[in-house]
C-alpha cells in the first residue's frame, strides 16, 4: 500500500510537470507580457506572435542599438543585431519613451506613453525596421 501511494504520487507529479511545462516556456519571454519598469522592443510585428521571438527590454536610455543584440525567448543572446529591426513595442517603464531613427537621438521619431502598445510600427513616424536609439523620459 505504501509503495502504491508513492507510485501514484510520482505519476501525479509527472502529469503536473507535463501540464505546466509548455506554459512555463511561453512565459519565459515578454512576447505576451512586458514586465513593469521596462520598455520591450520586438523584431516582428504583433510582439513576435507566430514569429521568431527576438526581443529586448530597456530600463534606461540607449543612444545606439548598433552594439545591442536581440535576446531569444529563453533570454539567451541571439547574436543578431537589433539595429534597424524594431517592428513593435510595449511600454511599461512608468513614463513616455521615444524611438529614434538614428543613433544619438536624431531623425524620425515616435513617442509611446506609459502602458501603451503598438504592434505595427510601419504606420508610425519612426517606421518599420528603422529604430536605432531609445530615449526613456523618466531618467
Ligand atoms: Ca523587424
Ligand atoms: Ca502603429
Ligand atoms: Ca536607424
Amino acid at each position: 500500500m505504501r509503495l502504491f501511494k508513492k507510485a501514484a504520487g510520482f505519476v501525479a507529479a509527472a502529469a503536473l510537470f507535463a501540464a505546466v511545462a509548455p506554459a512555463a516556456t511561453a512565459a519565459a519571454s515578454p512576447r505576451s507580457t512586458c514586465y513593469g519598469g521596462r520598455v520591450c522592443l520586438y523584431a516582428g510585428f504583433d510582439y513576435n506572435r507566430g514569429q521568431v521571438d527576438h526581443w529586448r527590454d530597456f530600463t534606461k536610455d540607449d543612444s545606439n542599438f548598433a552594439d545591442n543584440n536581440w535576446l531569444n525567448w529563453d533570454f539567451s543572446n541571439s547574436w543578431h543585431s537589433m539595429n534597424n529591426e524594431t517592428s513593435s513595442i510595449r511600454n511599461r517603464v512608468g513614463c513616455s519613451s521615444t524611438l529614434w531613427q538614428h543613433p544619438g537621438y536624431t531623425g524620425a521619431h515616435s513617442t509611446f506613453t506609459h502602458n501603451s502598445n503598438d504592434g505595427f510600427l510601419a504606420n508610425n513616424a519612426i517606421g518599420n525596421n528603422r529604430a536605432s536609439a531609445i530615449d526613456i523620459w523618466c531618467h
